[in-house]
């Protein structure tokens, strides 16, 4: 009886012990294969390690992108996002970097070793690195050529950021520029311009100024092309001496239509902070700020 049993049941018997038998079977196999393709590939192990990093990083990377990018709705390439994470060369990099609150930082325009500048990160969009600065005349603006070309001031308060800085800063690219400025009153107005740059000491930095647009008239592109001069250097496009006459180190022509770096609260004729299409030349305005931002790809 128990042969016949056996014999009826012998396929399945046969049947359990192959499919016992398999998973044992197949995981020799793959070790086998295992080992076959660690000798056949020379550094498996640190290849997918690495793999999981470089997603890692990317993952890393996209999120602080998209954060970026969100910013003003501007693009950067990852190079250039790699390249501001070590250096920021003006406030549109430090916006770009995720500091929204105006303030003092540290930049490093192309060819500087870095100095510290005024960010406003509150006017039109943010990103305008400040380089001059009138709030309450407690700094004297009648300075000669090489306070003018290091600069002077405190960036709390007063100051004129430094010709070379301007220079230096303006190279990079195109910029623009922004004046905002406040009466005795309390009127607030400003004036825009699209183009902007300083040219070189060799060229006693020239003013470029273009592309007006603003609520107090312009009074600026008038100096387009001017050298800037100062109490003891006269570059100006005059017989006499426009930087003597009038007190501030400026891009005088013949001599101007504004003089923000002039003598504070001042209602002598021109000597004054006039920006002459809303104070004409006797009034001082009570606040100015002067600010350039760097155009970047959409
Ligand atoms: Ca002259």
């Amino acid at each position: 009886m128990f042969y016949i049993i056996a014999l009826v049941h012998l396929p399945t018997i046969i049947v359990l012990t192959m499919n016992y038998g398999m998973p044992c079977y197949c995981n020799i196999v793959f070790h086998a294969e295992e080992k076959t393709t660690n000798k056949s590939v020379s550094k498996p192990i640190v290849t997918v390690p690495n793999q999981h990093l470089h997603s890692q990083v990317q993952e890393m990377f996209e999120n602080k992108s998209s954060v970026l990018l969100t910013n003003r709705n501007k693009r950067m390439t990852r190079l250039e996002v790699i390249l501001n994470e070590i250096v920021p060369r003006d406030c549109v990099d430090i916006q770009l970097m995720g500091h929204n609150k105006t303030g003092i930082y540290k930049i490093y325009p192309t060819g500087t070793l870095g100095f510290s500048v005024r960010c406003d990160m509150d006017t039109n969009g943010g990103g305008w690195t400040v380089f001059q600065r009138r709030v309450d005349g407690t700094v004297n603006f009648a300075r000669g050529w090489t306070e003018y070309q290091v600069g002077f001031g405190s960036l709390e308060g007063e100051f004129w950021m430094g010709n070379q800085q301007l220079h230096m800063l303006t190279s990079q690219g195109w910029h623009e520029l922004r004046v905002d400025m406040e009466r005795t009153n309390g009127h607030r107005f400003y004036a825009k311009y699209n183009v902007f740059s300083v040219a070189r000491p060799e060229d006693r930095y020239i003013l470029f100024v273009d592309g007006f647009s603003g609520s107090g008239g312009d009074s600026f592109s008038g100096q387009s092309g001017y050298r800037f001069s100062t109490i003891d250097s006269d570059n100006d496009g005059y017989a006499g001496h426009c930087a003597l006459d009038f007190q501030g180190g400026w891009w005088y022509s013949t001599c101007h239509a504004s003089n923000l770096n002039g003598v504070y609260g001042s209602q002598q004729y021109g000597k004054g902070l006039n920006w002459a299409t809303t104070t004409g030349y006797h009034e001082s305005l009570s606040f100015t700020e002067m600010k350039t931002r760097r155009w970047i790809s959409k």
